[in-house]
């Protein structure tokens, strides 16, 4: 009954959607489909995977699909701030385009900077059209840290010289929905680490709206592309972790999705990137793994066409998706031993999802009390302050 229920409530906000205008009438999802040789029986493929992505039955497969379809209703502007626009090409450049990617070029998309045609003046004049004409109802895509306060000119965009701030300010103020992509706008990033000369920040600090974050670095094209379409589905914010991470991406641990685990619960681990263990495909923890202190889906997803993930292509996760990964998992070819935060022991489990811990707590307490029988070069800090 929820789910009829549910699944009525959709379709009505679809059907609404459906009245809005087209962005170009010639455009269709068929249409695009069959231009890039991608079948029907693909593309529903493709929706009830995203259905269960979004963990929603695959009876709702047809509404993913109508989603998808108008995905061209809602204007969406997507800003750049100071970053180096893997975000973009994770969804973008690859050479055998999947219907993520497409998608992307079916959007209405009214503003991109690596994308449109337009540079200087024009570009400067087109955001502003674009803000206006769309005021209220435009979906705000940002991707990048924020330099802000003092040290905002260190990101002047254009001729009349706004800072980046002033732009994403301006932006934020009048967007119905407020997604930052990546890392570096969700959580400020590379540019924030320390000593971050340039006062980076996050958009969720310069904005006093709601703002979901998709964080990675980069993050995939399926939570790129899946934030989007659960917007469109729902026309509301979905679940949230701690740090505003949609829990149907963020909810579990690398660690707990991960495919060389096995390994890791029997104590089967890679000493030295090239050796024996690696060859087996061993678990990564000794030279650095943070997937357990990382909540992201990407052993799910993959990158590259869905190929690979950093953990199958033999080196650990770095913990792109968490705040401030790049001052707190390094060394990144090192593991955590007692050197990675203050550790706070609260009771965390192997079990503990994002948010009811960050993972700040979580940290050595959950490799302690999962590995502790059978990593014995690996120290706890706590047991050694316990015993
Ligand atoms: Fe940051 Fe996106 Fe890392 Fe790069 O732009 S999340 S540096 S992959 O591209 O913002
Ligand atoms: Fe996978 Fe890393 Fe966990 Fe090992 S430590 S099981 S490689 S996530
Ligand atoms: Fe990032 Fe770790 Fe995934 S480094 S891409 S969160 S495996």
């Amino acid at each position: 009954m929820k789910d009829l229920d549910l699944f009525k409530r959709l379709s009505k906000r679809l059907d609404n959607l459906e009245k809005l205008p087209k962005l170009d009438e010639q455009k269709s999802i068929p249409k695009v489909l069959q231009e890039k040789g991608i079948s029907r029986r693909e593309f529903i493929s493709w929706a009830t995977s995203i259905a269960a992505m979004l963990s929603l039955p695959a009876s709702f497969t047809p509404l993913v699909a109508k989603a998808t379809e108008l995905s061209d209703r809602l204007p969406i502007i997507w800003l750049h701030m100071a970053e180096c626009t893997g975000c973009s090409e994770s969804l973008l450049r690859t050479d055998a385009p999947s219907i993520d990617s497409l998608i992307f070029d079916y959007i209405s998309l009214e503003y991109h900077e690596t994308l449109m045609a337009s540079a200087g003046w024009q570009a400067e004049a087109n955001l502003e059209h674009a803000i206006e004409k769309y005021k209220g109802n435009y979906i705000l895509m940002v991707e990048g840290g924020i330099p802000s306060g003092q040290t905002d000119f260190y990101l002047t965009i254009g001729g009349h010289a706004n800072t980046g701030e002033q732009n994403a300010k301006v932006a934020c103020e009048h967007a119905k929905a407020i997604f930052a992509i990546g890392s570096c706008s969700s959580f400020g990033g590379v540019q924030a680490a320390i000593p971050n000369p340039t006062g980076a920040v996050s958009l969720s600090k310069i904005t006093n709206k709601s703002v979901i974050n998709v964080p990675g670095c980069p993050p995939s094209e399926k939570n790129i592309v899946g934030t989007l379409l659960h917007y469109i589905l729902y026309g509301s914010l979905p679940a949230l972790d701690a740090y505003n991470r949609p829990k149907w991406a963020y909810g579990q641990r690398i660690h707990d999705l991960c495919e060389r685990r096995g390994h890791f619960d029997a104590g089967e681990f890679v000493e030295k990137f090239g050796d024996e263990g690696s060859k087996k495909g061993y678990c990564l923890y000794k030279v650095g793994c943070k997937g357990p202190y990382t909540f992201n889906n990407c052993s799910k997803n993959k990158f590259n066409q869905h190929t690979s993930w950093p953990i199958q292509a033999g080196h650990g996760c770095i913990g792109c998706s968490e705040p401030d990964f790049w001052d707190k998992m390094g060394p990144f070819e090192e593991p955590v031993g007692d050197k990675l935060y203050n550790t706070v022991f609260g009771g965390a489990g192997a079990d503990a999802t994002a948010d009811k811990i960050g993972v700040g707590i979580l940290a050595t307490a959950a490799v302690g009390i999962t590995a502790h029988a059978i990593i014995s070069k690996v120290k706890n800090p706590i047991e050694d302050e316990e015993h």
